[in-house]
């Protein structure tokens, strides 16, 4: 698996599966969850809300898939991240996500999958430790998936992890 890391908006990836930062009520927010149900459109709204009647919320550290409607990825991939505390670690749970957002895209037969920065924005973790464990992660699993690409929204999001990418390369 390549791992590939741009500055852009998840929105324009072209790739079969986007990875959503979602809380656990899946039906949209903030963020890059904003951004990818406004793009999806209804058919990605109907598609969450009748995974919500199913499986009733998704749980921190889980993921779980739908259409993305109206957007160029044929998936969604929604994860829930953790909140940032200082007071608990955390991090295998913000591990977790990245995990099992790929062990979904395998099941879906996805061969590209874009990353956001989960966690990372509303939900405050920092970007550094964020980028860290968002690599460590995916570096350490052999997924069916051919590329998993980290798409960095701001300059600084996109320093980190080309750092943590360029710093853990053998
Ligand atoms: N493309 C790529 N990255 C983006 C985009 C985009 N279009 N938009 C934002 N980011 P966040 P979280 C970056 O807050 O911290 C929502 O309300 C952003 O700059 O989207 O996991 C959900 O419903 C940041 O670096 O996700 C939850 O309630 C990163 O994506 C909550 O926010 C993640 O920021 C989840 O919070």
């Amino acid at each position: 698996m390549r791992i590939t890391v741009v500055r852009g908006d998840i929105i324009d990836q072209d790739v079969d599966a986007v990875v959503n930062a979602a809380n656990s009520g899946l039906l949209g927010g903030g963020g890059v969850d904003g951004a990818i149900l406004r793009a999806g459109g209804q058919a990605q709204l109907d598609a969450r809300r009748a995974l919500r009647d199913r499986i009733g919320s998704l749980s921190t550290g889980q993921a779980a898939a739908t259409i993305a409607g109206d957007m160029r990825a044929r998936w969604v991939i929604h994860v829930v991240g953790p909140v940032w505390t200082s007071t608990e670690d955390r991090g295998g749970l913000l591990g977790s996500c990245y995990r099992e957002a790929l062990r979904v895209a395998d099941e879906l037969g996805a061969r590209t999958v874009a990353f956001p920065a989960v966690s990372a924005g509303v939900y405050g973790w920092p970007m550094r430790s964020a980028a860290d464990i968002a690599v460590t992660t995916i570096r350490a699993i052999d997924a069916g998936v051919d590329e998993a690409r980290f798409v960095l929204f701001s300059d600084g999001a996109y320093a980190e992890f080309s750092r943590a990418l360029d710093r853990q390369d053998p």
